[in-house]
């Protein structure tokens, strides 16, 4: 009922018909946007608190695409983990910092598979091919666990201040929840204010 006296209202208003039609509009494409944000756009994941040094106590990065990784180096010889989804290609990790870096990936057992110190300057960056699945992405400052080694031996309590860093990244997911959850759900959304519209126009 409250439908068709909407409907009323719209066929005998033509200013109301154009508002609510245009209100319509709006509204799928904004959630045309917030689906197409999710997937292609910058999403940070923060460091919370002091993301831990070894498998067990890695950080898990959110859920969807995660472009970059911000934390800190907060303490003596502090290491920051995270656990990551590589996926879709070549993944690739940069960072910048207010301190000499060093990144490491290892794979889900803590076995190595790439370090980098000084790449662009004193700032690190590491690269290459990998089979879609969890990963962990490590962090230090210059030299603690200089090297390739496993990820649960060989750190120092090397320290060189508080610093912050940024690392950016390619082809790269959180893995708290399954991958792309939630850009099906925003998906559903769109589809549904499109379905809507186009009702409101027959
Ligand atoms: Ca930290
Ligand atoms: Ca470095």
């Amino acid at each position: 009922m409250a439908y068709i006296l909407l409907r009323i209202t719209i066929r005998y208003s033509p200013a109301t018909y154009f508002t609510v039609n245009t209100m319509k509009f709006k509204i799928a494409l904004l959630t045309a946007a917030l689906v197409f944000s999710t997937s292609a756009f910058a999403q940070n994941y923060a460091e919370v608190g002091d993301a831990g040094q070894s498998i067990a106590t890695a950080q898990d990065t959110g859920s969807g695409s995660v472009t970059s990784i911000t934390g800190l180096f907060s303490g003596s010889g502090d290491v920051d983990f995270f656990n990551i989804y590589i996926s879709g290609g070549i993944f690739s990790a940069t960072v910048s910092s207010s301190t000499d870096p060093m990144l490491f990936l290892w794979d889900s057992a803590g076995n190595p598979l790439l370090f980098n110190d000084d790449y662009f300057g004193l700032q690190s960056h590491i690269g290459g091919s990998f089979a879609d699945g969890d990963y962990i992405l490590g962090i230090s400052q210059y030299a603690n666990g200089y090297g390739l080694h496993f990820a649960d031996s060989g750190w120092s309590s090397d320290f060189h201040g508080t610093n912050s860093y940024t690392i950016s990244l390619e082809n790269t997911s959180g893995t708290s929840v399954p991958e792309g959850g939630s850009t099906l759900a925003l998906l559903g959304l769109a589809l549904c204010g499109f379905s809507w519209m186009r009702r409101g126009n027959k």
